[in-house]
Parts: C-alpha cells; sequence; structure tokens
C-alpha cells in the first residue's frame, strides 16, 4: 500500500469513482500550485485521483512498450551482421527491458501491482506504442527502429523527464542516459548501409519506406483529437503537445536522412521557413487507431510471444518468491 494508500486492482473501480468526486478542492489547489511551481509530486503525496490514474496509464503503457519493442529487435540478435554488431544489439535489448523495470517500479509507486498491470497486457486491455506492432523483416528494419525510434523516444524523454511526477521523471533520467548510447548504434547502422553498396542502399530506403507511417503515429494523434495532453500538460506530466513533439522530431532527425541522400515517402513534407513548422501529409489516422487497438500487422503475435514468456517463466517466479524452493536453487 502507498501513500495515497489506493490500490488499483479490480475490486477497487468503485473507490476512484468516489475519490473522483470527493476529490478535496483545498487539497486540489494545493497540488496544482505545487505544480506550477515547478515542485515535484512523490508517492506519498495527496494527489488527485485523476492525476493518479492518467499517470498510472501513460507509465504502464510506456513500460509495456519498452518490454514489447524488445521483441522486433530480440529476433535479430542471432542475425545481426558481425560480433560488434551482435553484441551492441544484446546490449540494447537487454537495457530496454531494464528501462521496462524501472518504469513497471515507478507504476507501482501509484498502487497498481505488477501482476495486474502484466495481466492487463496479456489480456490485451492495456496499449504499447504502435511502432512495435509492425515487423522487422531486414536489418534496415532493425537499423531504422535502432536510429528512429529511439529518437522519437527520447525526444519524448528528455522533455517529460523535467514532468511533476519524481518516480516517473527519475526513471526517465536514467532511461535517456541510455537511449542516448542506442541512438549512436542506430546512426552508425543507418550510416553503414546508406553509405554502402547499393543493395545496402535500397535495402535502408525500403525499410524507411515502410516505417515513415509507423513512426509519425509514434507520437500520438494530433492535438485537436488528442484525448489526455489538456490535463496531462496541465499537471505537467506531458511537457509539450503531441504535435510540438512530432514537430521537434522532424526538425532535428529529417535534415539528418536527407543529409545521407535517403528519402521519405511524402512528397509534401517540408519546413515552412516562415512559421518554423513542418508541413506534411496528414498520416492515416484510422489506420493508427486500428493498430493501437489490436489490429496491427503483429499485435497478435507479440502478445503471444508475451504470454509464451510468462507461462515458461512461472516456475523462475515461483521459485523466486518460496524461500524453500529458493534455497533448493543451484547457486551460480
Ligand atoms: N501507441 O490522448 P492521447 C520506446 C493512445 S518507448 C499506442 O494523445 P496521451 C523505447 C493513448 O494511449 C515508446 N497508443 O494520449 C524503445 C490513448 O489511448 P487510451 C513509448 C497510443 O497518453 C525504443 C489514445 O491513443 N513511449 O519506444 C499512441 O496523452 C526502441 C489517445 O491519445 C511512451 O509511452 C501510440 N504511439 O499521449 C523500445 C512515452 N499514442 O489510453 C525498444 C510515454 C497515443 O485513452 C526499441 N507516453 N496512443 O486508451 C506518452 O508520452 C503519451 O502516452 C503519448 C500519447 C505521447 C504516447
Amino acid at each position: 500500500m502507498y501513500g495515497g494508500g489506493y490500490i488499483f486492482d479490480e475490486p477497487n473501480k468503485k473507490q476512484l469513482r468516489e475519490e473522483q468526486q470527493h476529490d478535496d478542492p483545498e487539497k486540489l489547489a494545493i497540488f496544482e500550485a505545487r505544480i506550477s511551481k515547478g515542485e515535484k509530486i512523490e508517492p506519498g503525496d495527496w494527489m488527485p485521483a485523476e492525476y493518479r490514474r492518467q499517470l498510472t496509464r501513460l507509465i504502464e503503457q510506456h513500460a509495456h512498450s519498452e518490454i514489447i519493442g524488445a521483441l522486433p529487435e530480440g529476433t535479430w540478435i542471432t542475425r545481426a551482421p558481425g560480433f560488434k554488431r551482435k553484441l551492441a544489439l544484446i546490449a540494447k535489448v537487454q537495457d530496454e527491458i531494464g528501462h521496462g523495470q524501472l518504469l513497471y517500479n515507478a507504476a507501482e509507486t501509484l498502487g497498481k501491482s505488477r501482476e495486474a498491470m502484466i495481466n492487463d497486457l496479456l489480456s490485451g486491455k492495456s496499449k504499447y506504442s504502435n511502432v512495435f506492432n509492425y515487423p522487422a523483416k531486414t536489418w534496415a528494419d532493425v537499423t531504422v527502429i535502432g536510429f528512429l525510434i529511439d529518437a522519437a523516444a527520447i525526444v519524448n524523454q528528455v522533455a517529460n523527464a523535467k514532468g511533476s511526477y519524481g518516480p516517473y521523471c527519475r526513471a526517465l533520467e536514467r532511461i535517456c542516459y541510455e537511449e542516448s548510447f542506442h541512438l549512436k548504434q542506430g546512426h552508425d547502422a543507418l550510416i553503414a548501409l546508406a553509405t554502402g553498396t547499393p543493395m545496402q542502399k535500397d535495402m535502408l530506403q525500403d525499410a524507411l519506406n515502410r516505417w515513415w507511417q509507423p513512426i509519425m503515429h509514434f507520437f500520438g494523434p494530433p492535438d485537436k483529437v488528442s484525448q489526455h495532453s489538456e490535463k496531462l500538460m496541465q499537471w505537467r506530466v506531458k511537457m509539450a503537445s503531441n504535435d510540438e513533439m512530432r514537430n521537434q522530431f522532424l526538425d532535428t532527425y529529417v535534415p539528418k536522412l536527407w543529409e545521407l541522400g535517403l528519402t521519405l515517402p511524402d512528397p509534401l513534407l517540408h519546413k515552412n521557413t516562415e512559421t518554423g513548422r513542418w508541413e506534411y501529409t496528414d498520416p492515416d489516422w484510422d489506420l493508427f487507431f486500428k493498430v493501437i487497438n489490436g489490429g496491427g500487422p503483429c499485435n497478435q503475435e507479440r502478445l503471444q510471444v508475451r504470454r509464451w514468456a510468462e507461462e515458461e517463466g512461472r516456475w523462475v517466479r515461483k521459485a523466486l518468491m518460496n524461500p524453500k524452493e529458493r534455497r533448493a536453487l543451484p547457486v551460480a
């Protein structure tokens, strides 16, 4: 049981509704004043039920994205070209799983148990990032993930690390340090393919063409459609809107791709020099909602792998939780 005394599992939904109705206006005003002064909210502090619910949703989805996000790249560990790239990929995939652990810990401070979070992932109730529902068909796909998806994640995480909830911000700070290494390995692999043989360059261009729309989707729906942005920005959980983050990403990374002679599959993509904003063809948002709600090319496969891992790892969890069985485990 944590500071707010609130546990998120099923029987307590009624408690959430009641708490929302009875958020003390005086406490709410003090809480909002603290946030506007830039203070960090810690697990033992009073917080409105909706702040707790929104943060739990967002951090939990982020944690799920890290562990599901390890799957497309994980399948390439044995096939990465050369020993150096294999080692780097093993380390990166291990880091992503570690980020999941850090984020589950941060979400647990809000009262939802890890078991409940994993159950919600495996049942399909919780979401995770759209981008991990696409296949990594070639080594160039792994390269695009390592450069552009890590870059997109960094844009989001660097901003939100300055947000209001202490445990989430501290987890993000550490994650950002590690992600910056991931970005370097992605960039190195990108340059190798972009300056390699014509076949390597074609393979990279093909991957970029396939991943461009999912990457544009990554930052979430346009601000005019986003359901949660307004409240989350008011409470300094999200430090920039979806469109602002997308623009920042385009500003930093599109020139790096163009410099390498790569193209992007959007004839309208350009920076408007008067407004300083990037203009582009609106990505297919119906497709985005289909993918995040279970209808993408790999949703079933991703969840099946996690269910298998959960089942196969049951004996390890049981042994770790049971002191008698723990004594029987071989000492490393
Ligand atoms: N994918 O009202 P908004 C990584 C949902 S970590 C799936 O705008 P919000 C590391 C949203 O949940 C990647 N669903 O939502 C790595 C909501 O649905 P709900 C993950 C999405 O929360 C790299 C609905 O749409 N990063 O990549 C997505 O204000 C390489 C309405 O949207 C984070 O999670 C999406 N892309 O803003 C690992 C960062 N976008 O819950 C391996 C933390 C929106 O009402 C390899 N999260 N939805 O049913 C955030 O900053 C926010 O949650 C946003 C969305 C910006 C993603």
